[in-house]
């Protein structure tokens, strides 16, 4: 195996950087590491024929969802089950062979002469686990590094890693009920430029920064998906604090999984929590519409196995970030939708009867504790509906600088910065979070500024949508660019959401973005410099020094 899409991943002074003996840091396999590059792939190889197929006219929903769903499979926490990958693999060869006879038959149709793509196009994959293994050598990241250099290889994984994310975010808005037909088809053309191997720098440069432009697209569908099903934000506090009685713990990022769950227990007594990067359903006025959506339980991803442990009901994932189930909640944890682990129950098709059993079968909270809350809900709606409060408390000085600190969260000592930095900023700042890095500081009370809190809490990673409509609708009102506005970008980077997340800020021009806790393991030093010239990105220093040279910029 040779991974390295994750800031876990590991460092050896022998090897250099990426996981490649038996398990990666995050608990995944060889074998499963293996089967998810023959998967993505697989997933190029419907990709080349999707892109020919559409070119002469004819679609495919169910290979462009696939395509999604493929990718997803592969981010970093979501699915360590790999005989599934074996299944998804031969499903993923009849799809590209329906296409491309699809494909054969129309240029036959319309006279145009038949064009034969190379590489994952014709792959003919093993049917069983032991013979894919020994063909992962046309799939591995690095396969021809010798030859090519690590600044391509690092070049194509970013391209490719931003693409794992679009691929998640736009798999939800589907299940939704929304998707474009436009963005399906430049994330093959995507997935096709990578399935041709590019040598060429400038192009693949080029790549990543049109994957971060479909990404903002994506991020605005699943915005109008996520408004469109639930409404628009609006703030109110969520309580973090444990309710008497049965309970299950929902995480991931999938808004209809839990609105599917919430019918599904509404009349059951059974209290339902969010955790991790569900946080933000409690702004959504139909989820918190159902007075069973009790509360927060928890923080970030990586203190799962303390939290699931201490909750005494059922818990489910609904995608990334899961880490290993522990003996002591592996009977109570269940997987959903691209989620998988060997041996957990996954739930199909939306039906949460299983873990409304488990949280039956389970002791429950046998007390209620003291109440306590934090504010959500200051997505775009609400904070732009006081746009003019905000606009006069710059223009009257009492706001000097906006930071917008948000990504992932992590078990990395580094990722106090983000602790340290938002309790340093002066008290005429306004902090926007999104993400589950903001359980790092979102218990904090930062007080306000003429009504207005100082900090606000976005959503999701995928809420970045939202930061950057507030960021051009400030933009506007000071008839400046984005870059002109007192405001500094603070990224907390973990997994392939994040990559995409940060090509979307660049792909926009935005400059001088901090990223951390460390630089990515496919960020070789000459692509760093292609970076730092081009869009100033900052690596994290010291949190008090980055703040002050940030407060000096505006
Ligand atoms: Fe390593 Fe991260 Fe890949 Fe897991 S996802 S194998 S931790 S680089
Ligand atoms: Fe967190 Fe996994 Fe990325 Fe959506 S849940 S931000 S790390």
């Amino acid at each position: 195996m040779f991974c390295y899409q994750c800031e876990q991943t590991a460092h050896s002074k022998k090897n250099g950087i990426g996981c490649q003996t038996a398990q990666g840091v995050c608990g995944k396999d060889a074998t499963t590491a293996d089967l998810q590059d023959l998967m993505t792939y697989s997933v190029k190889g419907i990709a080349q024929y999707a892109k020919l197929a559409r070119e002469l006219g004819h679609t495919d929903n169910e290979a462009d969802v696939f395509i999604l769903y493929g990718l997803f499979t592969t981010l970093t926490n979501v699915n360590f089950n790999a005989d599934r990958f074996v299944e998804l693999i031969a499903e993923a060869k009849q799809i590209r062979d329906r296409l491309r006879e699809a494909y054969e038959h129309a240029a036959v149709e319309q006279n145009v002469p038949i064009e034969t793509p190379e590489g994952p196009a014709v792959w003919e994959p093993a049917t069983v686990k032991a013979g894919l293994l020994l063909q992962v050598e046309h799939a591995a990241i690095d396969k021809d590094l010798d030859i090519v250099g690590e600044d391509i290889v690092g070049l194509r994984a970013m391209m490719l890693y931003g693409l794992k994310g679009v691929a998640a975010y736009c798999y939800h808005a589907h299940v939704l009920g929304y998707q474009n037909e436009e963005v399906f088809e430049r994330i093959e053309k995507a997935l096709d430029l990578l399935a041709n191997e590019p040598t060429d720098a400038e192009l693949l440069l080029g790549g990543c920064l049109e994957v971060g432009a479909i990404n903002l697209k994506v991020m605005e569908l699943l915005d109008a998906a996520n408004t469109g099903q639930f409404g628009a934000q609006e703030a109110g506090a969520a309580r973090t604090t444990a309710v008497k009685g049965k309970a299950i713990l929902v995480s991931g990022h999938d808004m209809q999984d839990l609105y599917d769950l919430l019918e599904q227990t509404k009349d059951t007594g059974i209290n339902i929590y969010t955790h991790g990067e569900m946080l933000p359903a409690h702004a959504y006025p139909k989820l918190k519409a159902y007075p069973h959506l009790i509360g927060n339980y928890g923080t970030a991803w990586q203190n799962q196995h303390m939290e699931f442990a201490a909750f005494p009901g059922a818990i489910i994932m609904t995608s990334n970030c899961l880490i290993e189930p522990q003996d002591s909640y592996k009977d109570r944890i269940f997987t959903a939708g691209p989620v998988g682990w060997p041996g957990v129950p996954h739930l199909e098709h939306g039906d949460f009867t299983l873990a409304i059993e488990g949280a039956k079968a389970a002791e429950g909270f046998t007390e209620d504790e003291e109440e306590k809350s934090v504010m959500v809900g200051f997505g775009r709606h609400t904070v732009l509906s006081v746009a003019d409060k905000v606009v006069e408390a710059v223009k009257s000085g009492d706001i000097s600088h906006f930071f917008v600190v948000g990504g992932c969260d992590g078990a990395a000592p580094g990722r106090n910065y983000y602790t340290e930095l938002v309790e340093q900023t002066p008290d005429d700042t306004v902090v926007l979070t999104l993400g589950c890095g903001k359980y790092r500081f979102n218990d904090q009370d930062l007080g306000d500024i003429a009504g207005i809190p100082r900090l606000l809490d976005v959503g999701q990673c995928n809420d970045t949508y939202s930061a950057i409509q507030i960021a051009l609708a400030l933009a506007k009102e000071f008839d400046c660019g984005v870059n002109d506005l007192p405001l500094s970008y603070m990224v907390s980077w973990f997994e392939q959401k994040a990559v995409a997340v940060l090509l979307s800020l660049l792909s926009l021009g935005i400059k001088g973005i901090h990223l951390g806790p460390t630089l990515p393991g496919f960020i070789t030093p000459n692509l760093l410099n292609i970076l730092v010239e081009t869009f100033d990105i900052k690596p994290n220093g010291v949190a008090s020094e980055d703040l002050a040279k940030a407060l000096a910029q505006q």
